[in-house]
């Protein structure tokens, strides 16, 4: 099978189909019992994600188990600032924790200069998967962007209202600049390596896009967007790039518009008919079933993704989540799903 006939690469090369392939954010996790098996073998996250074969398997495993189009490398987007030399740490139940960088001086002491050698195992990992996922599977590699791996280094993990980082960027944007410029800077090398070694389509995650006001948007989500992008077109131009924009909103249109991503994902908000009138005629979309949905199952679940086949189905389209899989999600509901989609039932 030639790189164009597998259905999720198709997809992103403009083509429709009746059958949609699907893929699911998050697909490997807490949810899968086998992942469980493996996490409670380990001492850390970091560890799992830095561990080419315990990441190789967990990225197989929902692959073998639901038959996905598509499989996202195992990783996390704060391996990012790992990688950086920002202290990361995940603790189990509460998520990850950060060694905050909130001044110049901070954003000075990391470098982009032992990014090659700390991602040396994803990149590894990417490789091996390469080369052992079935040939119509394609594999997707991702990171955070800009914005949003911003905000766990100067919050130190995750937030309700981001009110530091905002603090930060909207009191001294110049040196807010210089920790987004470095990052865009790391991720391009990142993403580059990863396509490098096998990665055939990248995601950007945004996933905190829709907490922006207007400017700020256009300055900490338009253009390092845009500027990654470019970076990675300049190196790999026929790679498919993903952009997710997480709660934008009315700024959809801009988004894609400016940053000239190859697909945009949708999130779980975004009226589907209203995407492909305004989204999809420009460029294919990806999503936007509500994780939650897909949670609670019942014929509910057959009706919402029987309407998102309905309205977006007409153009170019991967069927996915319009958010990342919830834990306590039965697999029951996800082999339901897969029948919906592949119009099995
Ligand atoms: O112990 C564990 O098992 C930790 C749970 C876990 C997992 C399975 C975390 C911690 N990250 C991951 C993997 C992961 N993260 C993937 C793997 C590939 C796949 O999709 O199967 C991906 C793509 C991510 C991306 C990611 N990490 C995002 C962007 C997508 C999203 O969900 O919005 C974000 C924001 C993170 C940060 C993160 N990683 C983990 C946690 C608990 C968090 C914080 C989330 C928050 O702030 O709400």
């Amino acid at each position: 099978m030639t790189d164009i006939e597998k259905p999720f690469l198709a997809a992103l090369n403009g083509k429709a189909h009746k059958h949609p392939p699907v893929w699911l954010m998050r697909q490997a996790g807490r949810y899968l019992e086998e992942y469980r098996a493996i996490r409670s073998n380990v001492s850390g996250f970091l560890e799992l994600c830095y561990t080419p074969k315990l990441a190789i398997e967990v990225t197989m495993q929902p692959i073998r188990r639901f038959g996905f189009d598509a499989a996202i490398l195992f990783s996390d987007i704060l391996v990012l600032p790992d990688a950086l030399g920002q202290e990361v740490t995940f603790v189990q139940g509460e998520g990850p924790k950060l060694e905050p960088v909130r001044s110049l001086s901070d954003i000075q002491k990391l470098s982009t200069n032992w990014i090659y050698q700390r991602l040396e195992p994803v990149y590894e990992t990417v490789a091996g998967l390469s080369s052992s996922l079935p040939k119509s599977t394609a594999l997707i590699g991702f990171a955070g962007a800009p914005w949003t791996v911003a905000t766990y280094m100067v919050e130190g993990g995750s937030s309700r209202d981001f009110a530091t980082v905002k603090g930060f960027a909207f009191e001294k944007p110049d040196d807010f600049q210089v920790l987004i410029d470095l990052i865009v800077e790391g991720t391009a090398e990142y993403l580059n390596t990863q396509i490098e070694n096998g990665a055939e389509a990248i995601q950007i995650f945004d996933s905190w896009a829709g907490v922006l006001p207007e400017d700020a948007f256009d300055r900490w989500v338009i253009a390092p967007t845009k500027k990654l992008v470019s970076l990675i077109r300049a190196k790999h131009p026929s790679t498919p790039i993903i952009g997710f924009p997480r709660g934008a909103g009315l700024r959809y249109p801009d988004y894609v518009r400016e940053t000239a991503v190859t697909a945009v994902g949708l999130d779980t908000t975004v009226p589907t008919k209203w995407a492909a009138d305004n989204l999809q005629n420009h460029l294919p979309v990806q999503g936007n079933l509500d994780p939650q949905i897909l949670l609670a199952g019942g014929q509910g679940l057959d009706d919402s993704v029987n309407r998102i086949l309905d309205n977006l189905s007409n153009g170019p389209f991967i069927f996915n989540l319009g958010h990342g899989i919830i834990k306590e999600t039965p697999v029951e509901h996800v082999e339901r799903l897969m029948d919906l989609v592949r119009r099995r039932v």
